[in-house]
């Protein structure tokens, strides 16, 4: 049977299980990368691993996230960082060298290598046919410290791509289609295979737009073949001896296949507050728009900004538009100074900021009460632009370009064609930037800044679960309700004691006060409880606050991981109807939590002592995370087999 490249990727760094969907693997990782909002705590958590020096192939510590310095919390826990991975053996990438995954695409993706990231978009690099997966921050230090990365053996579906793109559709379209086919659940245990003819017709910086924002999809990762483009591009980057050939076999078989004709794809836009809610632009064309943001780690390549240069070179962003533009990474910033690009930006009126992941993330450039700001990012949930009274549309750089100059959405068929976009033929190659690693032996003095707080830990898992309902959410809860960014609560992603305090805050400001009052509870939730990001303050800071288990739907992968990592329990309604039969300020009593978790199928029964009934709930765990759980999570568990 022919084989697709993520078995054989798989295959080649399985450390322990079978390849057959739903089983449990364990896979080997080769380079790690974190941020600076996710860092910190994976970097103290691989301290508390007492293991001196990384042990694998290429681990770099980014900063991108926290940049604006209001406090002093920021730079504190940069120097934190950059003193610790000189100290324990990794890159550091400094402030203003660009966003983790442009940077590790560019400098550091290697084909057929296995990339764990504490960050849910690590799969950019994908679009290099790397094996690249987002996980929390304790996984990234434990797979640091040599450990293997565990997860359920994915499906694999591919997605055969064929033709190319005509007019304005653009690499962002093709993963927008994927996300109106699939929704942001659609791919939870998934991994997404692009194979087929129409894959030459997209070079690799188009393929890690539609790997990166394969993440809203909730899928493990997507991924790209290894071919004569992938190997260009790393020649570009002077890396050409890390290319190697990675192709499906002719007969590879997938588990489930999508098939898209690229020719026949047109500009999609996702509507607010999701990235699932994608309409045909022509449908919403006209509609008025008062901020432009092209950038972020989807599509903030060379390309990407200079089509955007290219589009408003000569005019002035319209004058109800605040325009703002974010190169990727400082090499990319440089190109298209060197090209002209930057000055026609200027020109325009645009806003230029440095090279980081900026209002993606809330961080400066939020949008005005109840207007609309169209941007070439990967999510726009409710709040995360940093207010919830503002709507957030997704778009490829090229429609942000024309929305800029029109003001609203545009109808492209006023626009004529899109501008060429000369490729560059020579890079500006400079990683000056980039801080190697202390030789082994060299004394290094890690810098701790005040705001910086030991993470804590969970106790055993208790046997039997008790207390209120403190919140009950609807579906798709993103970990941006349940522990949002921005440029208050970021700085504190050091010190749990203070982030907890913002636990919720989006749906319920008074979850923190009652919480502690009330001596901690169970959450109730819908389906996709957790979508988006990998941050594990999601997990860690309602733990804090005495959080014990999370009764749901269903969950997203990445925050369903986390919170066994923190000895959270992980309940599944097995019968959806039960969910409407539960309230908040319920008390629930899960009994037999050890069976249950150990015994694995036969699930628990919880008790609702308010109401004076009782239901099924499925504890599905495998072998790996009930010994995690049970010692009450990843870091204590460690310690036992240390
Ligand atoms: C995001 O896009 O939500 C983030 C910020 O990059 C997160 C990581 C974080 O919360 O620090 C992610 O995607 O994992
Ligand atoms: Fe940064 Fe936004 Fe990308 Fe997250 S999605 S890594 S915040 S640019």
């Amino acid at each position: 049977m022919g084989k697709n490249i993520v078995h054989k990727i798989l295959e080649s760094h399985l450390v322990s299980g079978t390849l057959a969907p739903g089983e449990e693997i364990a896979i080997r990782v080769d380079q790690t990368l974190t941020q600076d909002a996710t860092g910190t705590m994976a970097y103290l958590q691989f301290e508390a691993m007492q293991v001196p020096r990384v042990k694998t192939e290429v681990s770099v510590s980014y900063v991108d996230h926290n940049m604006l310095q209001t406090g002093f919390e920021n730079a504190d826990d940069h120097r934190y960082l950059q003193s610790v991975a000189r100290k324990v053996g990794a890159w550091f990438s400094r402030p203003g060298n660009g966003i983790c995954h442009q940077v590790h695409l560019e400098r550091f993706s290697s084909p057929g290598k296995v990339l764990l990231g504490s960050d849910s978009h690590t799969p950019t690099s994908g679009g290099a046919a790397m094996l690249a997966i987002g996980a929390g921050g304790l996984d990234i230090a434990v797979a640091m410290a040599g450990g293997a990365f565990h997860l359920k053996c994915p499906v694999v579906v591919g997605v055969r791509l064929e033709g190319a793109l005509t007019g304005w559709a653009s690499a962002k379209d093709v993963i927008l289609e994927v996300l109106r086919r699939r929704t942001v659940k659609g791919g939870v245990g998934k991994i997404f295979c692009y194979h087929g003819p129409g894959v030459e017709n997209l070079d690799v910086t188009q393929r890690a737009t539609i790997t990166n924002m394969g993440a809203e999809l909730g899928a493990t990762t997507s991924i790209f073949p290894s071919d004569r483009l992938t190997k260009a591009f790393l020649e570009l980057q002077q890396r050409g001896d890390t290319w190697s050939e990675l192709l499906p076999d002719n007969d590879a078989q997938y588990d489930d296949l999508e098939v898209i004709d690229l020719s026949k794809l047109e500009p999609l836009v996702a509507m607010p507050h999701s990235p699932d809610a994608v309409t045909p632009l022509k449908e919403v064309a006209g509609t008025k728009v008062q901020q432009v943001c092209v950038g972020s780690c989807t599509n903030s390549s060379y390309y990407d900004l200079m089509v955007t240069a290219g589009i408003v070179k000569g005019r002035k962003s319209h004058p109800d538009v605040s325009f703002a533009v974010t190169p990727g990474s400082r090499q990319v910033f440089e190109m298209i100074a060197a090209s002209g690009g930057l000055k026609d930006l200027i020109g325009a009126g645009a806003r230029i900021l440095e090279s980081a992941c900026g209002p993606c993330i809330g961080m400066g450039q939020v949008p005005g009460t109840g207007s609309l700001s169209v941007r070439s990012f990967n999510r726009n949930f409710k709040g995360r632009c940093g207010s919830t009274e503002a709507g957030v549309v997704l778009a490829s750089p090229e429609i942000c370009a024309l929305a800029a100059l029109d003001g609203e959405l545009p109808d492209v068929s006023r626009h004529g064609d899109p501008p060429p976009v000369e490729p560059a033929t020579e890079i500006i190659i400079d990683d000056g930037m980039i801080v190697p690693p202390a030789p082994e032996g060299e004394e290094v003095e890690v810098v701790r800044g005040p705001n910086i707080k030991p993470c804590p830990v969970n106790e055993e898992l208790r046997d039997k679960i008790s207390g209120p309902v403190l919140l009950k959410t609807g579906d798709n809860v993103t970990t941006d309700d349940i522990m949002p960014a921005g440029t208050k609560v970021l700085p504190l992603r050091s010190n749990i004691p203070r982030i907890s305090e913002h636990v919720f805050s989006q749906l319920d400001p008074t979850f923190p006060s009652r919480a502690k009052e009330l001596g901690g509870g169970i959450v109730v939730g819908g389906n996709n409880y957790g979508q988006g990001s990998s941050r594990e303050h999601a997990a860690i800071a309602p733990m804090y606050l005495g959080l014990r288990a999370v009764v749901v739907k269903s969950f997203a992968r990445i925050h369903r991981s986390n919170l066994i990592n923190f000895g959270i329990l992980p309940v599944e309604f097995a019968l959806e109807a039960d969910y409407d039969k539960t309230d908040q300020g319920d008390e629930l009593v899960i009994e037999g939590v050890h069976e249950a978790v150990r015994g694995g199928s036969a699930g628990v029964t919880v008790t609702n002592k308010t109401k004076g009934t009782s239901f099924k709930g499925r504890v599905a765990l495998s072998a790996y995370e009930r010994e995690v759980i049970m010692a009450g999570g990843l870091l204590p568990f460690t310690r036992q087999q240390a």
